[in-house]
């Protein structure tokens, strides 16, 4: 009996994301060694503050459709490309079909098939495999990854003010998050986050500011600035019963390429350069417990960047994203010019799981910190739980602690918390997790 779980068919649909916009859902049909035929599937996600160097999202463009959003395209690449070069492949050998459908592209962003055809066979077959070897998501991860245990619960980084791209109200900064730091398991992080989430409702609702919320099911008022918002969330935490600071720190994601033009970052009625800006946060930081900020500069703005590092990245956590877009190159070269002391990890990004994989070793062997990252266009799919367990990457941005397209991934967390027993871990420190 060949131990070869073989693929047989590949299939695609177009699906809603949690925006309304159409996605992909790819299904991939494989035999297992035993002749069962099993079918897995995954869904794409899709940013709006997107980096310049992402992996292309391959749209139809077709006007008469969906806004010109639809992914026919994509899923007839798949079929009439994809399919008839990966069928009878191992699923198993995630790097072998990986690259194939690397070379089958052949070019440097996934333009010619679309990123979001390929990670759709990307994730699916990983489930598939999983599923025919008889074994749990993250557990497969685990051994493709290799090395890591894949028992370690991230700390969730719950994003409960949306602002920026991801709202429509006055917030420049596009994320502001809580990590509950004191939390001693996955499932008490999660009761922490709701509990203040449910406090800064009551608070907002008081202060007849509005309830309504972005993107990424956390709320978005019209505020001041930064510093409300911040205020807010301090308050909340205070009435849930906890420490700010001890409990609950703060973490931002500035998505400061959103606010960045002819040279300046211009927000919340300021113009400022890269050195003012630099100031800007870092007063910030020294007013409020914030331990990690995410794309604080532009992504074009090296300079920038290396300044903000050198000036708080001994003291805090500072999250490439637009910046690396998961890309092991650019990250490599981040570490080399000591640039940021983290990375956001994105599959689609880049756009296979084989090169999401390699980017995160590349950065827990260089010390940097990983948080694995939902986009905001999501749906159900839970697949990145899975791939922060598997990874011990220690840290995960999901969301807020509302919306099922968030609230899917925390829900899958608490579940292989559960299932793994004794054996879990829960990272509770910000940066790179003890591998
Ligand atoms: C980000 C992400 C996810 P988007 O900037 O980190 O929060 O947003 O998916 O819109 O790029
Ligand atoms: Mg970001």
């Amino acid at each position: 009996m060949s131990s070869k779980i073989g693929i047989l068919d590949v299939r695609s649909r177009e699906v809603l994301d949690s925006r309304g916009n159409p996605t992909l859902e790819t299904d991939v049909t494989v035999e297992a060694p035993d002749g069962r035929v099993l079918t897995r599937s995954a869904m794409v996600p899709s940013g709006a503050s997107t980096g310049s160097r992402e992996a292309t999202e391959l749209r139809d463009g077709d006007s008469s459709r969906y806004l010109g959003k639809g992914v026919r395209q994509a899923i007839s690449h798949l079929q009439n490309e994809i399919l008839p070069r990966i069928k009878g492949m191992d699923a198993a050998s995630q790097s072998d079909l990986d690259e194939a459908m690397i070379d089958l592209d052949g070019t440097a962003l996934k333009s010619r098939l679309g990123a979001n055809a390929i990670l759709g066979v990307s994730l699916a077959s990983a489930r598939a495999a999983a599923l025919a070897r008889g074994t749990s998501l993250h557990q497969h991860i685990a051994d493709l990854y290799g090395g890591a245990q894949g028992t370690m619960l991230p700390l969730p980084m719950m994003n409960i003010v949306n602002g920026g791209a991801h709202a429509d109200n006055s917030v420049d900064i596009q994320e502001f998050m809580i990590l509950p730091v004191s939390a001693t398991s996955l499932a008490e992080a999660v009761r922490m986050g709701s509990e203040v989430f449910q406090h800064l409702k009551r608070i907002l609702l008081e202060r007849k500011l509005s309830t309504g919320l972005g993107d990424e099911g956390g709320f978005a008022p019209h505020l001041e600035g930064s510093r409300e918002a911040l205020d807010l969330i301090a308050d909340a935490t205070r009435a849930a019963g906890y420490a700010l600071g001890k409990d609950i720190m703060l973490g931002l994601d500035c998505a400061a390429s959103e606010f960045y033009s002819s040279g300046a970052y211009q927000l919340e009625g300021m113009r400022l350069d890269a050195d003012a800006f630099c100031v800007w946060l870092a007063e910030l930081v020294r007013d409020y417990p914030i331990a990690s900020i995410e794309d604080g500069m532009a992504e074009d703005d090296w300079q920038g960047w290396g300044q903000l590092t050198r000036m708080i990245g001994d003291s805090i956590q500072l999250v490439g994203d637009d910046l690396f877009v998961t890309h092991a190159e650019t990250l490599e070269r981040g570490i080399n010019e000591r640039i940021a002391n983290a990375i956001l990890i994105k599959v689609n990004q880049i756009g296979t799981l084989t090169e999401t994989l390699k980017t995160i070793r590349l950065a827990q062997t260089s010390g940097y910190g990983v948080v694995i990252s939902h986009r905001s266009g999501e749906t159900e799919d839970t697949f990145i739980a899975d791939l922060a367990v598997a990874t011990n990457a220690g840290q995960i941005k999901t969301g807020s602690l509302s919306r099922s397209d968030r609230t899917a991934k925390y829900n899958r967390l608490i579940r292989i918390e559960e299932a793994l027993g004794e054996a879990a871990t829960f990272h509770t420190s910000i940066g790179p997790a003890r591998l």
